[in-house]
């Protein structure tokens, strides 16, 4: 073979390449069109009977030289790479979405701000178990320059026979105690009826671990517009914990916050792990504040200042805690909270890293 028709075939080759990618681009936009018009019908993307139909076709009109399985093989990477292309397009669009908002949202608590660069320690009981208990904590908070408590009224316990909180009662002495020391209050709500309710007592609803994916209950929290703290689920990935705080945000409520809370691993050391890379992870992917509840995470007294600075560090908003009075006869997580005299420490702690 001539060393010109070396060339030549090589210049029909370049040129096939050209054509194949103008094809490739061609069909790429047409599946991405596809794709936004099942996304608006909720079809889902994937439809393997379909892949199953178009391959089968292909293979129909194959006339070689390929053998029908390289045909099949080829155009199955074909299908995969559209695929990955509208995954890419749906994650681009969702609303919590960095790419969809560039700003970070600010959750704005009267004249407290989280979220924006200036992180924020949230303190307070487990679980309301009294007005006095709320009191005692509260004075003390508010003595330490602390503006957000936080205080379980409703209780979902692992056992039935643990407390179960004072529901309505305890969100009534929150807001009481709140008012006479100028807090913010923080309180989970677990059922989607009293959610409506719950904007009258507090400032701010958590929605907790175990239900990250109460959907119903993420509804009732997207159609008020209380700030909502979204727990992360003990075994959620990011991706899962990330489309719960969608659910909220799609119906309206953009105040939304994120709070990594330790997920479920095989170590015993700690109640859950800390999963660090959760918080750079959420603040790049999101607009949302990102919180670490180094209480529930860790599970023990002696490493919450080390996970709070790891957490501020980075790049938490803010770090949630709990305290209080007499832990040893705290109703629900007895052995993890910090009383008032160490709740000091730890705060100064945190506070001399210049992290917050
Ligand atoms: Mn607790």
């Amino acid at each position: 073979m001539s060393q010109g028709r070396l060339e030549e075939l090589r210049n029909q080759l370049d040129e096939v390449n050209l054509e194949l990618l103008g094809l490739l681009s061609k069909r790429a936009r047409i599946a991405q069109e596809l794709g936004a018009e099942k996304e608006k019908q909720g079809v889902p993307k994937f439809d393997p009977v379909r892949e199953k139909e178009m391959l089968e076709k292909l293979v129909a009109s194959n006339e070689g030289p390929f053998e029908h399985e390289t045909v099949r093989h080829l155009f199955k990477q074909i299908f995969q790479a559209t695929l990955t292309l509208q995954q890419v397009d749906h994650k681009k669009h969702l609303l919590v979405s960095r790419k969809k908002k560039q700003e970070d949202t600010l959750i704005s608590l009267g004249d407290v701000t989280i979220g924006g660069g200036s992180p924020i320690m949230i303190a307070g009981p487990c679980s309301v178990e009294s007005y006095e208990q709320v009191r005692t904590v509260a004075a003390a908070l508010k003595e330490a320059g602390i503006t957000v408590m936080r205080g379980g009224a409703f209780k979902p316990r692992t056992s039935p026979y643990d407390f179960q909180g004072l529901g309505i009662e305890g969100l009534k002495i929150l807001k009481e105690v709140a008012a006479e020391f100028g807090l913010k209050t923080i309180s989970e709500i677990v059922d989607p009826a009293h959610i409506e309710l719950a904007c009258d007592y507090i400032d701010v609803i958590q929605i907790g671990a175990r239900n990250m994916q109460n959907f119903e209950l993420l509804k009732a929290a997207g159609d008020v517009k209380t700030p909502i703290l979204l727990k992360r689920g003990l075994a959620a990935t990011l991706d899962e914990f990330v489309h719960a705080a969608e659910y909220i945000v799609s119906r309206g409520n953009t105040q939304v916050m994120l709070i990594e809370r330790g997920i479920r691993t095989y170590e015993k050391a700690t109640r859950n792990t800390l999963d660090i890379s959760a918080v750079p992870i959420l603040k790049q992917e999101t607009h949302l504040p990102v919180l670490v509840d180094v209480t529930h995470s860790t599970g023990r007294k002696d490493i919450l200042a080390p996970c709070a600075k790891a957490a501020l560090a980075a790049g938490a908003d803010g770090v949630m805690v709990e305290v209080h009075p007499d832990p040893a006869t705290a109703l629900s997580d007895a052995a993890q909270q910090l009383n008032i005299p160490q709740f000091h420490d730890f705060y100064a702690e945190v506070k001399k890293s210049g992290l917050m």
